[in-house]
C-alpha cells in the first residue's frame, strides 16, 4: 500500500512537471533549412533600379527582414523579433526603415530591395538585416530562406551580390542572423561594406527562448550596440563572437576595410588607422 502510494504520487509529481513550462527543457531552435525542401535562386532577373549620383545630403535607409513563416522547413518564433529590434534601433539613429516579417516572399522582397536601390544615392547609408533560416548548398554557397509555395525559396549569395552591385551608396551595412550563411561575405565587395553574419557555411545559429532572439543579435545588437554603447560594428561583432562562441556557434565578419572602423552613422575620425578617442556624431 505504501508502495502504491509513493508510485502514485511520483507519477502526478511527473505529470505536474511536464506541464508546468518552467520545467520544460526546451532546446534553441536551430535557423537551419533543409536544402531539398527549397527552391534556389542563384540569378535573378532583377529590374535595373538606374543610378542616382551623390546629392550631398547623407540619407540612412534599411531594409529589415525577420521571416517567421514557412512552408515545408519549421518556423521560426523569435526572427521577428529581432527585426523589431534592429528597425527600432536603426529608427532611432535616423533611418528610414522598411521592415519585413512574417511571411516574406521572394516578390516581396524584389519589390523591397527595387525600391532601396532606387531611392539610395551615391553618399547614401545603407543597411540590410536578415534574421531567418538559412543554408547551404554542397558546402559551396549560402542562401538566405524566405518564406515560398509549394516550396520555401532560397536566394543564394551570388544573387544578392548582383542586386547589390545596383546599389550607388558605397556604404552598407549587412547582417544575417541564420545558420550555414558565412558565404554572404561575398556581398563585400569593396573597402566601405561590412557584413556580421551569424554562422560560417558549416556552422548552425540559434535562436532562445530564454533570450527571445536569435542569440547573434541578442548579444550583436541587445547587448552590444545599445546596452554596451558600441558605436563600431567590429566592436559589436567582437562582443557576439565571444559569446556565441560558448554556444557553439562560428560566427563570422567580413570587413571591407580592416585598418578602420564602421559606423551605422557618419562619426567624424572613424577613418585612417582604427578611429579616433575624440569624435562627434552628425546624425
Ligand atoms: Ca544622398
Ligand atoms: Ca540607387
Ligand atoms: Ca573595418
Amino acid at each position: 500500500m505504501r508502495i502504491q502510494l509513493i508510485v502514485i504520487s511520483m507519477l502526478l509529481l511527473a505529470l505536474i512537471c511536464i506541464h508546468t513550462p518552467i520545467f520544460r527543457f526546451r532546446l534553441p531552435k536551430l535557423r537551419a533549412a533543409d536544402p531539398n525542401s527549397v527552391e534556389v535562386i542563384t540569378s535573378w532577373e532583377f529590374p535595373n533600379p538606374g543610378s542616382q549620383p551623390a546629392d550631398g545630403v547623407v540619407e540612412k535607409y534599411a531594409l529589415v527582414v525577420g521571416v517567421t513563416d514557412y512552408t515545408l522547413n519549421p518556423d521560426l518564433e523569435y526572427t521577428d523579433d529581432d527585426a523589431y529590434s534592429w528597425a527600432d534601433y536603426l529608427e532611432s539613429i535616423g533611418y528610414e526603415v522598411k521592415l519585413l516579417t512574417g511571411y516574406v516572399d521572394a516578390s516581396t522582397l524584389e519589390r523591397e530591395l527595387y525600391f532601396l536601390l532606387e531611392t539610395e544615392d551615391g553618399d547614401d547609408y545603407v543597411a540590410f538585416i536578415f534574421a531567418g533560416h538559412g543554408v547551404n548548398f554542397f558546402f559551396l554557397y549560402s542562401a538566405i530562406v524566405l518564406s515560398g509555395w509549394p516550396l520555401d525559396t532560397a536566394i543564394s549569395q551570388y544573387a544578392l551580390k548582383d542586386i547589390f552591385s545596383y546599389a550607388d551608396s558605397k556604404h552598407i551595412f549587412f547582417f544575417f542572423d541564420a545558420c550555414q550563411i558565412g558565404g554572404m561575405s561575398t556581398l563585400v565587395t569593396s573597402s566601405e561594406r561590412y557584413a556580421a553574419m551569424a554562422s560560417d557555411m558549416i556552422h548552425t545559429a540559434i535562436e532562445d527562448s530564454s533570450l527571445g532572439h536569435g542569440a547573434f543579435t541578442y548579444f550583436f545588437l541587445i547587448e552590444g550596440i545599445i546596452r554596451s554603447d558600441y558605436k563600431y560594428m567590429e566592436q559589436a561583432f567582437d562582443y557576439a563572437y565571444d559569446e556565441c562562441k560558448k554556444r557553439s556557434m562560428n560566427p563570422t565578419e567580413a570587413d571591407g576595410d580592416p585598418e578602420s572602423y564602421f559606423a551605422l552613422y557618419p562619426v567624424s575620425g572613424s577613418g585612417g588607422g582604427g578611429g579616433g578617442d575624440f569624435f562627434y556624431e552628425i546624425k
